[in-house]
């Protein structure tokens, strides 16, 4: 047998299936799965997300444990952190560089990041409590009896985003670093970055991610890492204090793909409510927020084209980088019909997911005919397999079945080399990043064994 990663080798989706458990059971520290085996030693916030939904094929009670543990680490003002650390030291930032042993509001026994990931959480659950119910009566008891439990836990979350995160009247929720996102060195950020100047006494650091990958133009640069350790600075400098935070942080944007999410997610979790017996105030809350979340990426939208915008606070500005977040209308809806159909058919068309030389129809992360492309590096070119799922499940539940099983179908025959890479180059499938990402092996579980 060839090399995993060789695009030579095709596996079947029973043996493909099999080999994404044992990534998810080779990454399980016991108390959590670590986002890959050694580029990311430790828990992040929306991989749990995504890693659960993965889990609950195999096994409940593990699922519903992972997300256990990444709860346990809310802070006590209801922000959910972007990591959670394990013991291991072979990352950096670690747990001493971010400093946030000395914020009021971090949890207790247990250290963290200081900045929040898109919120995909009540995502998660909504699909363990579905994955539960076709399994067997005592997992989805203990699905259900989870959901019950995490629910005011997600609520303060999202509350925290409501009452910490929409600074200005374009309600689009805002992130202070570019690792908020999730897309951490994409064209998105570029005009942004640009205006943040790190001090001189940015205190000196090594980088270990380099030694993870084969190349280093796979990842971001020094130049941008500078700036990524500079907003870490000036987030300890503020206490990591949520407004303060706000008010100093040298980058502030509105983004537009995390205010899809959470449109997404306050309806999700408003109708997991439902479902539970909760109505009233909480559940009313969910729904004015998504609406108002859903107005706000419609209203970033180019009038014509429907694709989105993120904003620049600081620079006062709207930013148009031909990225996939261009498409967030897509999923959470908001636009008028004709600009919505027009927006999907770009999406399908030649400089996007129908461009003929991809090796799989799902949309890389920036447009192919776009002066920022780049097919290897990270966020700036490859196709990312955990947002072709969520772009699918999106349109799952918008109620467009053949778009969403033509990227399920896509999305498949991208990882079928058993990589479970990071990413992919889009043009020749070669994964990139880490191999044996977590996240990924969770999306193919789901697309392999979805119900
Ligand atoms: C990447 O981000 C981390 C920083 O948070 C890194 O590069 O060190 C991103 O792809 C992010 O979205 C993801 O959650 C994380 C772990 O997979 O890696």
């Amino acid at each position: 047998m060839t090399a995993a990663g060789d695009r030579a080798v095709h596996f079947h989706p029973a043996s493909l299936a099999a080999r994404a458990a044992l990534v998810l059971r080779d990454n399980d520290t016991g108390r959590l799965v670590t986002a890959s085996p050694k580029l990311y030693p430790h828990m992040w916030s929306w991989d749990a997300a995504f890693i659960s939904m993965g889990l609950a094929y195999l096994d409940v009670r593990r699922a519903v444990a992972e997300l256990d543990t990444l709860l346990a680490a809310q802070w006590r003002d209801g922000m959910i952190p972007h990591i959670v650390f394990t013991q291991d030291t072979d990352y950096f930032p670690g747990p001493d560089r971010w400093g946030t042993d000395a914020a009021p509001q971090r949890p207790h026994g247990v250290r963290t990041s200081g900045i929040c990931q898109p919120p995909v959480h009540a995502i998660a659950v909504r699909r363990i409590v579905e994955i539960a119910r076709k399994t067997s009566q005592d997992d989805a008891e203990v699905a259900e009896a989870f959901a019950e439990r995490a629910w005011s836990s997600l609520y303060r979350w999202h509350r925290w985003i409501v009452r910490h995160r929409i600074p200005d009247a374009s309600g689009l929720v805002a992130i202070v670093h570019g690792w908020e996102s999730g897309m951490d060195n994409s064209p998105r950020w570029d005009e942004p970055y640009a205006a943040v100047l790190p001090g001189p006494d940015l205190p000196p650091y090594v980088r270990l991610d380099l030694l993870q990958v084969d190349d280093a133009g796979e990842r971001p640069s020094d130049d941008e890492y500078d700036r990524y350790l500079w907003l870490i600075e000036q987030l300890r400098r503020a206490d990591y204090h949520p407004d303060r935070v706000v008010d100093t942080s040298a980058f502030l944007v509105g983004d537009v793909f995390v205010t899809a999410v959470f449109a997404l997610a306050c309806d999700t979790l408003a109708g997991l409510g439902e479902e539970l017996g909760r109505n009233g105030k909480e559940v009313d809350d969910l729904r004015a927020w998504a609406a108002r979340a859903r107005a706000a990426v419609a209203l970033s939208a180019h009038p014509e084209t429907g694709m989105a915008r993120d904003r620049d606070i600081r620079g006062g500005r709207w930013l148009s980088a031909e990225t996939i977040a261009g498409f967030s209308p897509l999923l959470c809806g908001g636009l008028p019909a004709d600009v919505e159909s027009r927006l999907m058919s770009t999406l399908d068309g030649p400089a996007w997911s129908g461009h003929p030389d991809l090796l799989a129809a799902v949309p890389p992360s920036v447009s192919p005919s776009s002066p920022d492309f780049d097919a290897k590096r990270y966020w700036r070119g490859p196709q990312w397999p955990v947002v072709t799922w969520l772009f699918g499940w999106a349109f799952e539940q918008r109620n467009w079945p053949r778009h969403a099983s033509e990227f399920r179908a896509q999305g498949v025959h991208l990882v079928s080399d058993g990589a479970f890479g990071e990413y992919y180059e889009p043009f020749t499938g070669k994964p990139l990043g880490s191999t044996n990402q977590s996240w990924t092996a969770a999306v193919v579980l789901d697309w392999l064994c979805g119900v």
